[in-house]
């Protein structure tokens, strides 16, 4: 991996994943893209506007810059995709047979997050194992188990050097979701200190898997470098640092902010999202075969997140 395309780049994922990789490879062996256009990214190395969803575009941008390895990250998520169950299709699955398609004309390395959000109601809510039932009732969930088959495919098929991981929710400062199911434990620590008060959109009681971004971050780099041969899970490995629900991040919050309080106001569709994901999943077999581990407990990711967000808005 010493030149690489991450698409989405603008994203929550992205926008700190790139800075990651130029801080590892080079900022010109990074090459950012996304829809949406940006002067301010434009500074800071080589960046492109890709459409994920017109192929030629990808290809052309992945051949003039010659990559050798693409980050696909270009989706929607959720509860986006619930609300737009087509147009999640037609960028989810567009977008990544369409990236997979270059990887395999140009021979790259691939990498794309799959999520919680491919498991369903009815598979083992409690520690999830990494090989289980797969039957998930959203848009969202279609597309990622999809898309975990598709990778699978393309390597067995094609020999493209595909891998992925499990994304549980994903907490960070830098760049907002933005329609997801588990935002709410990124909004939680925004409201903490501006009104010292939040309304959550999950019920009490909602447990899923969330991780701090840097140790998703520290995945991803790993999970690439880690040598093939030990790969047997290539595209779908469950990573989670902690299972939590809404008064775990309160009782956080409150030991830095005592006055915080959590209310709840709860979206039937996100909440019906939320109940058909596990409550915690089992990350051995990550562990087992590239050593994935995570540094952040809901206390220390909860002081970063609150010193963080305190310097940025204040
Ligand atoms: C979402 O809530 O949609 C994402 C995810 C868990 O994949 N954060």
């Amino acid at each position: 991996m010493k030149k690489i395309l991450v698409t989405g780049a603008r994203g929550q994922i992205g926008s700190e994943l790139v800075t990651k990789l130029r801080s590892i490879y080079g900022d010109i062996n990074v090459i950012a893209t996304d829809i949406r256009s940006s002067e301010e990214e434009k500074e800071k190395g080589p960046f492109e506007v890709v459409d994920v969803t017109e192929e030629k575009r990808v290809f052309e941008v992945a051949k003039s810059y010659q990559v050798d390895t693409v980050m696909h990250l270009a989706a929607l998520l959720s509860a986006t995709a619930e609300k737009m169950p087509r147009v999640a299709w037609d960028i989810n699955m567009g977008g990544l047979v369409n990236t997979l398609e270059v990887a395999r004309e140009l021979n790259l390395q691939f990498f794309t997050p799959s999520s919680i959000g491919a498991f369903g109601p009815t598979t083992p809510k409690e520690n999830t194992p990494q090989d289980t039932l797969q039957r998930p009732t959203t848009m969202y969930g279609v597309n990622k188990v999809a898309g975990e088959l598709l990778c699978d495919y393309y390597y067995e098929r094609y020999g493209v050097d595909t891998r992925g991981v499990r994304f549980p929710g994903l907490i960070s400062y830098v760049a907002p979701p933005g329609g997801g199911t588990t935002d709410y434990a990124v909004e939680i620590y925004y409201e903490a200190i501006k009104e010292r008060a939040y309304t959550s959109y999950i019920a009490e009681g909602t447990y899923m898997d969330m991780m701090y971004m840097p140790d998703a971050l520290d995945a991803i780099v790993q999970l690439m470098e880690a040598d093939s041969s030990k790969l047997k899970h290539r595209n779908a490995f469950n990573i989670t640092a902690m299972s939590a629900e809404p008064m775990d991040f309160a009782k956080a919050i409150e030991k830095h902010i005592p006055e915080f309080k959590l209310s709840f106001d709860v979206d039937p569709v996100r909440q019906k999202i939320a109940d058909s994901w596990p409550n915690s999943i089992d990350s051995s077999a990550a562990e087992a075969e590239w050593g994935f581990k995570s540094n952040y407990d809901i206390n220390r990711m909860t002081a970063d997140m609150l010193e963080k967000i305190a310097e940025k808005i204040k």
